[in-house]
């Protein structure tokens, strides 16, 4: 079955919950061009969250979810918190959902964590979850070690419930490809940063388009907090900081901090642009109602050429 058909959404394709960008407006937008829209908890506390999901039923009648970020410090109010709200889909990120799955079960609220390792993908079936996300080191943000080539192939062979691929994933092509390696839809964050609606700061976007193949790279591997932003003057002193021995809070609040400057204020030199490797495919603002169509399309004719 289809992703689509599973969510009871048009297109086949979930937005990423990118922290400090996925707002009740972004995810309903979102969701109102056809896709599972996610607002992200990254950045905001729980009372924050609370209302940006009042505002985002407000915004759409379509299905929306919530992205929990669970090194978010709130992480355990929230996932409380949204079954009061009623929050009806759920994915989580950076971490292990198991002490939740059973409450959230119980509420009939449908979870697809996102893993970046087949162990944590059986653990989480046995825990009930009704989907996976495998994302690949490709992705933007925080990433694990494996590409979305090697590791979804490999999640799916593992498990029984549908798998949704993530990382690397902006046209046609790559969605096809995700079928190939045997998954039901795919999740997608790079490619709708330089949709006309994503609320990042105009420099952001425009450091997105401007990024060539190699322009990202991955800070803080070292001490097990991998992000991949682009290559800029803040992913040096990154790099420098690390191998001046900081620790892993300091690097992390500094990841944080510095992730803000570049959505809010457009400081692309000094802020952490979190973006996947796909960032040398993209070249135009679009609205993501036709994002996600070429994406469709072009994975449709892609199949078809394939005979
Ligand atoms: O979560 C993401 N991507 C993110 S979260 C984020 S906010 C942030 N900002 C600064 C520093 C750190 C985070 C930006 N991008 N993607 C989902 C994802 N989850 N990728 C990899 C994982 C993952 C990794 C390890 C999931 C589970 C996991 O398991 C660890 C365990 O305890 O078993």
């Amino acid at each position: 079955m289809k992703l689509n058909e599973i969510l009871g959404i048009e297109f086949p394709i979930i937005q990423g919950g990118m922290a400090n960008i996925a707002t009740a407006e972004f995810a309903a937008a979102c969701s109102n061009a056809g896709a599972m829209g996610l607002i992200g908890c990254g950045g905001m506390n729980t009372e924050q969250l609370r209302a940006e999901i009042r505002k985002c039923k407000s915004l759409t009648d379509k299905p929306f979810g919530v992205n929990l970020m669970l090194m978010n410090p709130c992480a355990d109010e929230m996932a409380d918190m949204v079954i009061e709200e009623g929050v009806k889909f759920l994915t989580t990120g950076a971490g292990n959902p198991t002490k939740y799955m059973p409450k959230w079960k119980a509420a009939g609220i449908k979870v697809f964590p996102v893993v970046a390792a087949v162990a944590l993908a059986k653990m989480l079936e046995r825990a009930g979850a009704d989907g996976v996300i495998a994302e690949g080191t490709e992705s933007g943000g925080h990433v694990g070690e494996t590409t979305t080539m090697a590791l979804v192939p490999q999640v799916v062979d593992a498990v029984s419930i549908p798998v949704v691929a993530a990382g690397g994933i902006a046209d046609g092509r790559q969605l096809a490809a995700a079928y190939a390696l045997g998954a039901c839809g795919a999740q997608v964050g790079t490619c709708l940063l330089t949709s006309v609606e994503c609320p990042v700061h105009q420099n952001y976007k425009e450091a997105v388009l401007k990024a060539k193949d190699r322009d990202t790279t991955v800070t803080g591997r070292s001490v097990g907090a991998p992000v991949r932003i682009i290559k800029n003057k803040m992913a040096r002193e990154y790099v420098q900081q690390e191998y001046a021995g900081a620790t892993k809070e300091e690097l992390e609040h500094y990841t944080l901090g510095s992730l803000r400057r570049a959505v809010f204020d457009g400081d692309v030199s000094t802020g952490s642009v979190m973006c996947g490797q796909v960032a040398g495919m993209l070249h135009e603002i679009k609205p993501v109602r036709q994002i996600l169509e070429e994406l469709v399309a072009g994975c449709d004719a892609c199949i078809k050429n394939l005979g």
